[in-house]
C-alpha cells in the first residue's frame, strides 16, 4: 500500500468552477452525468495530463467540450481516470454507473433502509464520479435526480431547492443548488421514503432559518431532543463566537447504517440514527448528552469545517480538534463544566494516552498515512482538542475570540493549514505561539515531573518542574512543548494560599497558570507560612502525565479540599489507582483509607451528585493496564474487582441509602440526570456483593424503572451476576425491545460486556441472533465491539479464544466494510504491553491476519502493530 506523505503537499493542477451531478436513481445501477468545468491553476506545476480520483465504478462515456472521447483520449486505472491532454479551461463530461445497493462499505453512495445516501469524507465522493477528489478543490454544486416517486417522495441535496417536476413514468425529479463552494467531501444526497419534522429558527440578525428532521415515519416523535439541541447550538455559536448560520435551510437526516456518528455535509447533515432518537423510555442520559453534543458539533462544523475547511488530510484536526472543542465548550456552558472536563479526561487518558502508546501512535497531525480513514482518531480529535484549548488557556476567553474571529476574516472560503490557525491565535493577541507548532508536530504523552522544596526559614516554596516525552514512531528524541501548569497551594487546614512568585510585588488570587517551555525549569513562590500541598495540573491545563510523589493522605486531603473540582476528582482516581497498584504488586493496600474518603465524598453537602459518581468511579482496567510496565489483564480485573467489593463492604450502608435518597429522582432536568449517575454507581458498587438481597433490589430497578437510564443500568449489573434475575431481566428487556434496533444494540452490548465465564459463547450465539446483523456498524459496535474494547477480562482470556474470535470477525467484516473492520481489530494491537503468553497469542492472531488478503484500511493496522 502506498504512504501519502505530508511532505508532498502539491497545489492542485486543476481548479474547478462549478459542478453539475444529474443521478438517475436506481437501488443497482444508478447513473451519474458529471459536468464539471475545469481551469488550470495557475500557481501550480505546469502539465497537460487531468488525472482523476476515481474507484469502483464503471466508466460509460468522456466527453471533453461536448466531444466524446474514444477510449485512446484517457486511461483508467485502479485509483483513477487520466486524460494525458487538456486544454487551459474545459468542460468535462463523464457518465459513471454505480452500484448503492451492493456498496456495503456505506462510503459513497449507499443504501440505508431502503433510503439512497451517502457518506463522502474522507474519500467517498470518488466512488460517486471521477473528480479531483481532494478538500482544496472547491466549487458550488448543482445537483439534480431522478427517482421513483413512489419508493422516494423525498429527494434532498445540499443548500435549498430550486426546481422539481413529475416524470411519465412514475418518477419524479428535483435540482438542488449550493452557493457555497464546497470540497466534495461536503457533498450529500438522500433520497427516500422519509417523513419530517419541521421548526425554525430566528438569527441574531433576523433571518428566519427553516429547519427539518427527516427519519423513518415511526421515528418521528423521537427528533423533539434532536431539534431541541439544534436550536441550542444555533443560538450558542451565535453568542459564544459571533456565527450564524449562511443557508435559509438546515436539514438533518437521521439514517441507521453509518459507519462513525455523523456528518456535517453542508445544509444536510447525516447522522447515525443512535445520536438522533431520544425518548426517556429509549435513551439514557448519556445519550441525551450525546445527542446534543453531536448535533452541536456537527453544526459548529458550518463554520469550522466547512466555511473555512483543511488544506488535505493532514490537516484534519484543524476542523476536527477545533470543532470537538467548540463541542465541549457548548456542553460545558449547558451543564456542568466539571463534570464535562472530568469525562473529557477520562475519555481523552483511557483512550487517547493508550494510543498515543501504541504502535499507531502519531501527532494531531500525521506527516504520513496509509489509508486516511484511519486517522479520525482520538489523538485527532481529543487530543486534538485539548490543543486548542491551550489557546485559550494561554490567551483567556476574550484572547481566544480575537483569534478565531480573525481566523475567519482571514481564511473564509479557503481551504488551510493548522499554522494559519496558530498564526490567527498569535497575531490577534500579538504573541509568540511558536513553540505551539511542536504539539502538532510531535507524537506521545508528555510526562510533567514535579518536586516541591519548601524552605521554612525564608517561606519559600519552590517548584522543580522538568518534562520528557517518550519515543514515538515519527520521533525518537522530542522537543519541549508548551505546556500551561495551573495550580494552587493548599494549606494543612484545607485553606488556600496567596500566590506570590518571587520578584511580584504582592499576591496575586489562589490559582494561577505557569508556563513551562523548557526541559527543566523552577518556580518560587514566597510569603507560604507552611510547607503546603500543591494541587497541579488544574481543571487538566495541559494533555500530559503529571508525575508528583502524592503521599495516599495528601489525595485524601485533596478529595476533601481542592478549590478545583477537576482535581478533586483527580485526586480520587490517583487513590484508586495507586490502591490497585500496590494489590497487583502483593502490596498492602489500604482500603480502609479509600472508602473513608469516598465516604466523606457522598456526605459532602457541598458537592454535586454527578461530581461525587465521577470521583467513586475507579479508573477503567485498560488504564490499570496502561499504568504498568507488563499488563496480566486477568490480574487486573480480579484486583479491580476485589476493590470495588472492599469499598462496597465497607460502605454498604451509605451506598444504599444514597440509592435510596435517589431513588425518585425523575425528569431530564441536569439535578435529575446527576442524581441518577450518582444513584446507578451506588447500585453498580452494591451488586459486586452479589448478595440475594442487592440482586432483588437491582431487579426491582429494573421492574420498576422509569427510564431507560436506570432500566439500562440495572440490566448492565445483573448481566454480570449468575442469578435467574439476569435471565428474566434480559428476556424482558428483549420481548419490551424487540421493535427498536437502537434500543436492541444496547442488549446486545450489555451481554457482550458481561463478566460471567461463557460470555464469549454467548456472544457467539447472539451473532445468530435477528437483533445482530454483520452489515449494520451500530450492531457490529454493540456486540463485537464491545467484547473487543470494553470486556479486557474476556478478551484477553488466556487461552487466547478472544482474540481468535476477534480475528476471526475482522476478516469477515474487511469483506464488507473495511473502516469498521479496521476499528475492531486495533483491539489486537498493543501485544507487546502484554505478559508473554497472551502477547505471543495476540501476535499470532495478527499475523494471521496479515497472511489473509486485507483491505488497505485492515492491512496499515495490522502491518504497523507487527
Ligand atoms: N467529519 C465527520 C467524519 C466522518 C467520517 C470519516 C470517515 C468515515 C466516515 C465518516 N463519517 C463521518 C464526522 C465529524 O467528525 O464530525
Ligand atoms: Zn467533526
Amino acid at each position: 500500500n502506498r504512504t501519502v506523505y505530508l511532505k508532498d503537499y502539491q497545489p492542485p493542477q486543476w481548479l474547478v468552477d462549478d459542478v453539475y451531478l444529474d443521478f438517475a436513481l436506481q437501488p443497482s445501477a444508478t447513473e451519474v452525468i458529471s459536468t464539471i468545468r475545469y481551469r488550470r491553476n495557475p500557481l501550480a506545476e505546469q502539465g497537460d495530463a487531468l488525472l482523476l480520483d476515481g474507484h469502483d465504478m464503471e466508466l460509460l462515456s468522456i466527453r471533453l467540450d461536448g466531444e466524446l472521447l474514444m477510449p485512446e483520449r484517457y486511461r483508467v486505472h485502479a485509483g483513477g481516470l487520466e486524460i494525458p491532454a487538456v486544454p487551459e479551461r474545459f468542460t468535462l463530461e463523464v457518465t459513471t454507473r454505480i452500484d448503492p445497493q451492493g456498496n456495503t462499505s456505506l462510503d459513497g453512495l449507499y443504501r440505508s433502509g431502503g433510503n439512497y445516501c451517502t457518506q463522502c469524507e474522507a474519500q467517498g465522493f470518488r466512488k460517486i464520479t471521477y473528480y479531483p477528489d481532494r478538500p482544496d478543490v472547491m466549487a458550488p454544486f448543482t445537483v439534480r435526480m431522478t427517482a421513483d416517486a413512489a419508493d422516494n417522495p423525498v429527494l434532498l441535496s445540499n443548500g435549498n431547492p430550486v426546481a422539481s417536476g413529475k416524470l411519465d413514468d412514475g418518477r419524479h425529479w428535483a435540482e438542488w443548488q449550493d452557493p457555497f463552494a464546497k470540497p466534495a467531501y461536503l457533498f450529500a444526497l438522500v433520497a427516500g421514503n422519509l417523513a419530517c419534522v419541521e421548526d425554525h429558527f430566528v438569527t441574531a440578525s433576523g433571518r428566519t432559518i427553516a429547519l427539518r428532521i427527516y427519519t423513518e415515519a415511526h421515528h418521528i416523535d423521537q427528533c423533539d431532543h434532536a431539534m431541541a439541541s439544534l436550536k441550542r447550538a444555533m443560538r450558542w455559536d451565535e453568542e459564544r463566537f459571533g456565527l450564524e448560520y449562511d443557508l435559509d435551510l438546515f436539514m438533518l437526516v437521521a439514517v441507521d447504517d453509518f459507519n462513525m456518528g455523523a456528518m456535517e455535509n453542508k445544509g444536510l447533515n447525516i447522522f447515525n440514527s443512535q445520536l438522533v432518537f431520544a425518548s426517556p423510555e429509549i435513551a439514557t442520559d448519556d445519550d441525551y448528552i450525546s445527542i446534543e453534543a453531536v448535533i452541536g458539533h456537527e453544526y459548529f462544523h458550518n463554520w469550522t469545517g466547512n466555511r473555512v475547511t483543511c488544506r488535505d488530510w493532514f490537516q484534519l484536526s484543524l476542523k476536527e480538534g477545533l470543532t470537538v472543542f467548540r463541542d465541549q465548550c457548548f456542553t460545558s456552558d449547558l451543564h456542568s463544566a466539571a463534570v464535562k472536563r472530568i469525562e473529557d479526561v477520562r475519555l481523552l487518558r483511557a483512550l487517547q494516552f493508550a494510543e498515543d502508546a501504541s504502535p499507531m501512535a502519531h501527532p494531531i497531525r500525521p506527516a504520513s498515512y496509509m489509508e486516511i480513514n484511519n486517522f479520525y482518531t482520538v489523538t485527532v480529535y481529543e487530543k486534538g482538542a485539548e490543543i486548542v484549548r491551550l489557546y485559550q488557556t494561554l490567551l483567556g476567553i476574550d484572547g481566544f475570540r480575537r483569534g478565531m474571529d480573525l481566523y475567519f476574516q482571514r481564511h473564509d472560503g479557503q481551504a488551510v493549514a493548522t499554522e494559519d490557525f496558530l498564526a490567527a491565535m498569535a497575531d490577534a493577541n500579538d504573541a509568540d505561539l511558536s513553540q505551539m507548532q511542536r504539539w502538532y508536530d510531535q507524537a506521545g504523552t508528555p510526562r510533567l515531573s514535579v518536586r516541591m522544596e519548601y524552605d521554612s526559614a525564608a517561606h519559600r516554596c519552590t517548584l522543580h518542574v522538568s518534562q520528557s516525552c517518550p519515543s514515538t514512531p515519527e520521533a525518537e528524541v522530542k522537543q519541549p512543548f508548551l505546556i500551561p501548569l495551573a495550580l494552587g497551594l493548599l494549606r494543612a487546614d484545607g485553606t488556600p494560599l496567596a500566590l506570590q512568585l518571587a520578584g511580584e510585588a504582592e499576591g496575586c488570587g489562589s490559582s494561577r497558570t505557569l508556563l513551562v517551555t523548557e526541559a527543566e525549569q523552577s518556580f518560587t513562590f514566597v510569603n507560604v507560612p507552611e510547607a503546603p500541598v500543591p494541587s497541579l495540573l488544574r481543571d487538566f491545563s495541559a494533555p500530559v502525565i503529571l508525575d508528583y510523589p502524592y503521599r495516599a493522605e495528601d489525595d485524601a486531603f485533596l478529595m476533601a479540599y481542592d478549590e478545583d473540582p477537576f482535581n478533586r476528582w483527580a485526586a480520587a482516581q490517583r487513590l484508586a489507582m495507586r490502591t490497585m497498584l500496590a494489590m497487583l504488586a502483593g502490596e498492602a493496600a489500604d482500603v480502609e483509607l479509600i472508602a473513608t474518603a469516598f465516604s466523606r465524598l457522598l456526605a459532602d453537602p457541598d458537592l454535586d451528585a454527578a461530581l461525587k459518581a465521577e470521583a467513586l468511579m475507579l479508573p477503567s482496567e485498560s488504564e490499570v493496564a496502561d499504568a504498568c510496565a507488563v499488563a496480566d489483564p486477568g490480574h487486573i480485573h480480579e484486583v479491580r474487582e476485589q476493590l470495588r467489593v472492599r469499598i462496597a463492604t465497607l460502605l454498604q450502608g451509605e451506598l444504599e441509602s444514597t440509592h435510596a435518597e435517589l431513588a425518585a429522582a425523575s425528569g431530564l432536568d441536569d439535578l435529575a440526570m446527576q442524581q441518577r449517575k450518582l444513584k446507578n454507581v451506588c447500585l453498580s458498587y452494591l451488586l459486586t456483593l452479589k448478595t440475594g438481597r442487592v440482586i432483588e433490589l437491582a431487579y426491582r430497578c429494573f421492574l420498576q424503572a422509569a427510564c431507560m437510564t436506570d432500566q439500562y443500568a440495572a440490566l448492565a449489573g445483573l448481566a454480570s451476576c449468575d442469578c435467574a434475575e439476569r435471565k428474566l431481566a434480559l428476556s424482558a428487556f428483549e420481548a419490551q425491545w424487540q421493535g427498536e434496533a437502537n434500543v436492541m444494540g444496547k442488549w446486545l452490548a450489555v451481554q457482550a460486556g458481561s463478566s460471567l465465564p461463557d460470555t464469549l459463547e454467548q456472544v457467539k450465539q447472539l451473532l445468530a441472533h435477528p437483533a445482530f446483523d454483520l452489515r449494520n456498524p451500530n450492531k457490529v459496535r454493540a456486540l463485537i465491539g464491545t467484547f473487543a474494547l470494553r470486556n479486557p477480562a474476556l478478551f484477553h482470556a488466556i487461552d487466547g479464544s478472544g482474540y481468535r474470535f476477534v480475528a476471526d470477525q475482522v476478516l469477515q467484516l474487511d469483506r464488507m466494510n473495511p473502516q469498521v473492520a479496521a476499528r475492531m481489530v486495533r483491539a489486537l494491537m498493543n501485544w507487546k504491553r502484554l505478559e508473554p503468553v497472551r502477547s505471543g497469542l495476540m501476535r499470532a492472531q495478527l499475523q494471521r491476519l496479515s497472511d489473509a488478503g486485507l483491505s488497505a484500511d485492515v492491512g496499515e493496522i495490522v502491518s504497523k502493530s507487527l
